[in-house]
């Protein structure tokens, strides 16, 4: 089975897309697995109303492991099973809090095995007028390694807080070699270019 992982800052919506686009493929029940840092693994059964109202928040750092769903996705003839894996959000220098740095170091150990990428930018936060400085280092980081890597795409979220489409024209434009994907995480808008997105990549 092909996984795709997903990551991003604390807070840039990652939680929250998994849960809408499983709602979007049409699951109302979900079986999140957990992997503990302990590596214990934790499996927990959730309507997907329940699973947004429980795992994702407003509070930075809400998710502090690897939690993954197995859905069905349509592909070009039939169906196909596929690992979503959403994960703790990285930050530039060093966390404070040793649970956090694990976390992320998860994170990170995460990224060498999927075979694709979602990269979750919460583009309501650019400074349009310097994209590369308002992204900040990780962010900047990881959008280098998407460039060596197959099945790396950019999702830029909240477009719904957007007055304008400048920060995704900007984006586009300081980052043209890559496959970037406006949505709203929240609204599930964009869902249907994820999906071709990734159900050609299975
Ligand atoms: N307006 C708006 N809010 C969003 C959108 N996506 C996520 N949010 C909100 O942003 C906050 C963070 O969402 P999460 O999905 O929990 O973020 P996360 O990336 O999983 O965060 P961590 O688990 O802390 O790393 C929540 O309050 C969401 O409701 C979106 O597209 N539009
Ligand atoms: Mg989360």
């Amino acid at each position: 089975m092909r996984n795709c992982l997903v990551i991003g800052k604390p807070n840039a919506g990652k939680t929250l897309f998994i849960l809408n686009f499983a709602e979007y493929l049409g699951f109302k029940n979900i079986e999140i697995k957990s992997i503990k840092n302990d590596e214990k693994v934790e499996v927990k059964k959730y309507s997907t109303e329940e699973a947004k109202r429980i795992l994702s928040s407003s509070v930075p750092y809400k998710t502090t492991c690897l939690q993954s769903i197995e859905i069905e996705i349509p592909i070009l003839k039939g169906r196909k099973i596929i690992k979503i894996i959403d994960s703790s959000g990285l930050i530039d220098g060093i966390h404070k809090d040793v649970k956090i740095r694990r976390a992320m170091g998860q994170t990170l150990g995460a990224l060498r095995e999927s075979d694709i990428i979602l990269h979750i930018i919460d583009i309501s936060k650019l400074n349009y007028n310097n994209v590369i400085e308002s992204i900040g280092e990780v962010d900047y980081q990881l959008i280098k390694y998407g460039a060596i890597k197959e099945g790396y795409a950019i999702l830029g979220n909240k477009i719904d807080l957007l007055e304008r489409k400048t920060p995704i024209i900007q984006l586009q434009k300081e980052f043209s070699d890559h496959y970037i994907i406006p949505i709203s995480a929240l609204l599930k808008r964009g869902f249907g270019e994820v999906k071709s997105y990734v159900s050609r990549r299975l």
